[in-house]
């Protein structure tokens, strides 16, 4: 049977884990799980077999890691083949009777992203599109992605296989302890990007047990239109007598997923420390469970790698400073191919509260098609706001969709055919909530109930390309009065009308006013009645007082301003500036390194480094400038505020200033201690690492970075050489946390003085003790603060 036809009806269970059965059976620690899928096929299938047995009806391929970071091509085929033949024969040698099929299995890459890290999206999308491809040629009949920690590179992930084929695919997330992915995402906004983009079934696996889980696989239960998918892993790891065991029983994990599955949770399984035991005991506990219907959501969601915007509650700010028109400057900046214009309009309208950024770079006599990317690709590694994508080139369009970090709005898509024939299919494609203006072949219509019509003819057209009427934003269209005195009032009847029926709408409010003195006196009114009417979101200019009071009073005298919390923020921001007005010292729009750099403007930062050189001294303005930003930065990350690319991206910014102050200075005058790093021996990965040690650099430490799959002997000798006083050892994997035992001991007979930090994601602040180390630190902010201590 089909796999989504019985997925309609029925529960489907999953499999558990694989690497600590491998692990019983001697897969050495280092050595590619991956490849014993050619050398120890008995050994894979069994365990196939014993999940089939014990009640999957999907079990996944050994191939979590088979990618071309890995394998080069001729192994790659080999491993996927012989993978997706161990499962057939345990599908064929499986007592159970239930449906079985086969999932490929897609795990990440082990790199970040650019640009925090060093792999581009697009070769993302090809090391992805060739597991799939393998694996659909060898027959598998669905593609699972998991355990992914960053939504970008599930982008990428689900684009490959979209790309690929068109069989099944589903898509789990894993979230760290303060219930967002490493990189930032909530699971609403996961749910945004990942529904959007036409994924069959989504969830999350792995992090911890499911009792942890829940809140978050609720979230998804709530805004999920598709089937929601669970796979945790057996509790938290502890190691016992050098061997890894976790915490949840498979009578307590069953019991907990079973809850979860009577709330609607529809795929299931097991992740890390669970076995077919695990399986067993969560077929048997809920096999009398009948699934209800899974209903669609009402929600109309936009995201970015870290925020989800909700349209249609309370109405939101589309800030439309990102616009060529009427703006010579940033003209000029595009025609030179400069992005800094546009970057800075979007780092200003974030701080004055919007919530998205409509991007256009529309210039006659530019290539918009490369601009529109670059600029979306900047604005997007510095600015954490969902964005706008403004253009009428469908291949501009195209293009933005694709690299953006997220659920984009579209602006636009019109009544016209072939507007609606360009661009539908990339919204189905990429996701997205689309502007649907009332204009067709006829131009606007005069008459509100001609705006609506066409409204509704866009509506029904989007429908038949797959796209549901909640991801479209109408924008009736609000014209110039100064053409036409009765324009204004047939915009907000149509946006009164559309309201009626339940439509959310949009208007690019600063349009009514071309042509007329003080226009945001204008505007502000003309958008105060169309949020009357119930407006969902207006295109607007935020550095505008006119408007931002127009919006902050609407909303508390609403009733949907909880404790007045935004007015009274907008209020005390107008009276400081206004005191800043009086006192005669407005800024003379350049900001400060501290500010650059906890923004993220490289361009700006390296300024103000060159103006700073001038009359004070490096040393001073690294301790006095950068280090308090890099500071502020860290704080906000360890308040959960700022996420990890925002920290990598000052970091990055940190260094460029460091370097260039550096040069100025005498050799070797700088650092602040040396500091030993290794992944230990055994372990090849090294994201996290590189993590910790670019913020170390960038907080003035010497790094001697030794890479990974490091021996004890090998980082003895550099922490002796150095005379470092810190070192900091890194494990990812269970299997390798006794190597860093082993390396903790031999430091401590050989370098006694050296203190030694641990982390990885198995690690905890118990099981770091228990080896001996000084410290566990849970990620890279927390080292820093670490070093600093010791070489206080
Ligand atoms: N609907 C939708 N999208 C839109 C519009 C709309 N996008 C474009 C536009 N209309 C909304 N955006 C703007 C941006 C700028 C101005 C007006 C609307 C504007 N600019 C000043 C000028 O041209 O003189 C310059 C401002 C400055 O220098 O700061 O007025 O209706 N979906």
């Amino acid at each position: 049977m089909d796999i989504l036809t019985y997925l309609k009806k029925e529960i489907l269970y999953l499999d558990g884990g694989m690497g600590t059965l491998l692990q019983a059976q001697g897969l050495k620690r280092g050595e590619l799980p991956e490849r014993w899928n050619v050398t120890h096929g008995d050994v894979i299938t069994s365990i196939h077999k014993n999940y089939y047995d014990a009640g999957s009806n999907v079990v996944s391929t050994n191939t979590f890691g088979a990618n071309l970071l890995k394998y080069d091509l001729n192994e790659l085929e080999e491993i996927i083949k012989c993978a997706v033949s161990n499962a057939r024969r345990a599908r064929e040698e499986s007592v159970s009777v239930a449906p079985k099929w086969i999932a490929l299995d897609v795990g990440p890459t082990g790199k970040m992203l650019a640009p925090y890290g060093d792999l581009s999206f697009e070769k993302a999308v090809e090391i992805f599109k060739k597991t799939v491809e393998i694996g659909v040629k060898n027959g598998v009949d669905l593609v699972l992605i998991e355990t992914m920690n960053d939504a970008y590179e599930t982008k990428a992930a689900l684009l490959a296989t979209k790309e690929v084929t068109d069989l099944p695919v589903f898509v789990s997330n894993a979230y760290s302890e303060n219930g967002v992915l490493m990189t930032g995402a909530s699971p609403k906004g996961m749910v945004a990007l990942l529904e959007g983009m036409g994924a069959d079934a989504i969830g999350v696996n792995c992090s911890f047990g499911p009792s942890m889980l829940a809140p978050i696989c609720r979230e998804y239960l709530k805004y999920a239109s598709i089937p929601v998918l669970l796979k945790p892993n057996a509790g938290l790891p502890k190691v016992e007598n050098g061997a890894t065991v976790y915490d949840v029983s498979p009578e307590q994990f069953a019991e907990e997923c079973k809850k979860l599955l009577e709330e609607g949770v529809r795929v299931v399984g097991g992740c890390c420390g669970t076995t077919p035991s695990y399986v067993k005991a969560l077929t048997s506990s809920t096999k009398n469970i009948i699934p209800g219907e899974i209903l669609p959501k009402s929600d109309t969601l936009i995201s970015s790698y870290s925020k989800c915007v909700e349209i249609g509650k309370k109405p939101i700010l589309i800030g439309e400073r990102i616009n060529p028109t009427g703006k010579k400057l940033f003209r000029e900046a595009l025609k030179n191919g400069d992005v800094n214009y546009a970057i800075n309009e979007g780092v200003k309208q974030e701080e004055k509260g919007v919530h998205v950024l409509d991007v256009n770079v529309g210039v006659p006599g530019i290539d918009e098609v490369s601009m529109l990317k670059d600029v979306v690709e900047s604005i997007q590694a510095v600015v954490s706001l969902p964005l706008q994508i403004d253009t009428s080139n469908p291949k501009a369009m195209e293009e933005a969709l694709r690299i953006y970090n997220g659920k984009a709005l579209v602006n636009s898509v019109s009544g016209k055919e072939e507007s609606m024939k360009e661009v539908f299919p990339l919204v189905k494609k990429y996701g997205g909530v689309v502007i649907a203006l009332t204009l067709d072949e006829n131009g606007i219509p005069a008459k509100a109930e001609e705006r609506v019509e066409i409204a509704k003819k866009i509506i029904a057209r989007a429908d038949k390309y797959g796209i549901v009427s909640k991801d479209i934003i109408v924008d009736p269209l609000a014209l110039t009065i100064g053409a036409d005195k009765e324009a204004s009032m047939e915009t907000l009847k149509a946006v009164e009308m559309l309201s009626q029926m339940g439509i959310k709408t949009s208007l690019g409010v600063s349009n009514v006013s071309f042509g007329l003195p003080s226009r945001d006196l204008i505007n502000a009114t003309f958008f105060t009645l169309a949020l009357e009417r119930g407006l969902s979101a207006g295109i607007i200019n935020p550095l505008s007082n006119e408007m931002m009071k127009a919006y902050y009073t609407f909303n508390a005298l609403k009733g949907m301003d909880d404790n007045f919390k935004d007015y009274i923020g907008f209020a005390e921001e107008v009276s400081r500036l206004d005191k800043a007005t009086t006192q005669n010292s407005v800024s003379d729009g350049t900001i400060s390194l501290r500010e650059a750099i906890v923004k993220g403007l490289r361009e700006s930062a390296l300024m103000e480094v060159d103006k700073l050189l001038k009359d004070r001294l490096p040393l001073e303005i690294i301790n006095e400038e950068i280090i308090p930003a890099l500071d502020e930065v860290g704080v906000a990350y360890e308040k959960g505020k700022v996420y990890l690319p925002g920290l990598l991206m000052s970091a990055d910014v940190s260094k460029s200033a460091f370097e260039k102050i550096k040069a100025t200075m005498p050799k070797g005058g700088t650092s602040r201690g040396n500091f030993v790093l290794a992944t230990v021996k055994g372990d090849v990965h090294d994201i996290g690492k590189n993590i910790v040690k670019l913020l170390l650099e960038n907080y003035g430490f010497n790094v001697i970075d030794l890479g990974k799959d490091v021996s004890p002997e090998k980082i003895v000798q550099a922490v002796k050489e150095s005379n470092a006083p810190i070192c900091g050892l890194s494990a990812l994997m269970t299997t390798t946390v006794p190597s860093m035992e082993e390396t903790i001991k031999l430091l401590r007979k050989e370098a006694s003085r050296c203190k030694i930090v641990v982390g990885g994601a198995v690690l905890t602040k118990e099981y770091a003790e228990k080896i001996g180390a000084d410290r566990y630190c849970k990620d890279a902010m927390e080292t820093v603060r670490y070093a600093e201590e010791i070489v206080r």
